[in-house]
């Protein structure tokens, strides 16, 4: 047994059990309309899911953070439940085009989003300017998108507002628009009421099951965090396969 599998299994029970818990707006998928009838876990396996290996860069500080006062904030678990996906996906955000809303980050370079460095350290994030900002990533093609791993920033414990993130066949986000994660549970960032939990940045990043949902553009928006006004990356993986036609 490799100390992948090693590190998925203890959870993979709570990874079933979120596969029907996970509540987002994807519309329309196998995978969530399964989950609806039968048990989770019998949900995921007749859909041939199976829980992926993602690796975590190194954590950078321990136990549970204090003075971090948010509405909606999910409870922390010590290992947050694996991504279930079809078992030939890959992070198909990598090297890939990474365009951002403000083209002048304060630190860092957007391409340092889909590098592969995961990273806590300084050199390995980039900051963009305070308000409501968005990155995306050209997936080069249609894809099935089963999860999306989000590291904004661990160095400190921190909660981005307003994190939501869209899938689209185009670059403009007008056409097969879907909003796979949604935690503005005020509407602040002014892109609808989302329902999704706010969220403490740790190593483990932050991963949203996007069910297979068919796009090329992946967009993130956040609205500055807990600690300053600013928008942080350290990288984003997109899990998906190819379309079958
Ligand atoms: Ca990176
Ligand atoms: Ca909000």
């Amino acid at each position: 047994m490799t100390s992948i599998s090693k590190m998925v299994l203890p959870c993979l029970t709570a990874g079933l059990l979120s596969v029907a818990m996970f509540g987002n707006a994807a519309d329309e998928t196998s995978a969530s309309a399964a989950a609806t009838t039968g048990s989770a876990s019998e949900a995921a396996s007749a859909a041939g899911l199976k829980p992926i290996a993602i690796k975590l860069p190194k954590p950078v500080f321990v136990g549970t953070p204090k003075n971090i006062n948010v509405p909606n904030l999910e409870t922390p678990t010590k290992e947050r439940p694996p991504l279930m996906a079809p078992a030939d996906v890959t992070n198909l955000a990598l090297k890939k085009d990474v365009k951002a809303s403000d083209d002048e980050p304060i630190v860092g370079e957007a391409d340092m989003i889909t590098d592969g460095d995961k990273e806590a350290a300084d050199g390995s994030y980039v900051e963009f300017g305070p308000g409501v900002q968005w990155v995306q990533i050209d997936l080069g093609s249609e894809n099935e998108i089963w999860g999306i791993v989000l590291w904004h920033y661990h160095q400190q414990a921190r909660v981005y507002n307003d994190v939501v993130v869209k899938t689209a066949d185009d670059p403009d986000f007008t056409t097969n628009v879907h909003t796979v994660f949604n935690n503005d549970h005020d509407n602040s960032a002014k892109l609808g009421l989302g329902k999704d939990k706010a969220y403490i940045e740790t190593n483990e990043g932050k991963t949203i099951d996007a069910k297979g949902v068919h796009g090329r553009y992946v967009r993130c928006y956040s609205n500055g965090n807990t600690a300053n006004e600013m928008n942080d990356y350290i990288e984003v993986e997109v899990y998906g396969r190819a379309v079958k036609k």
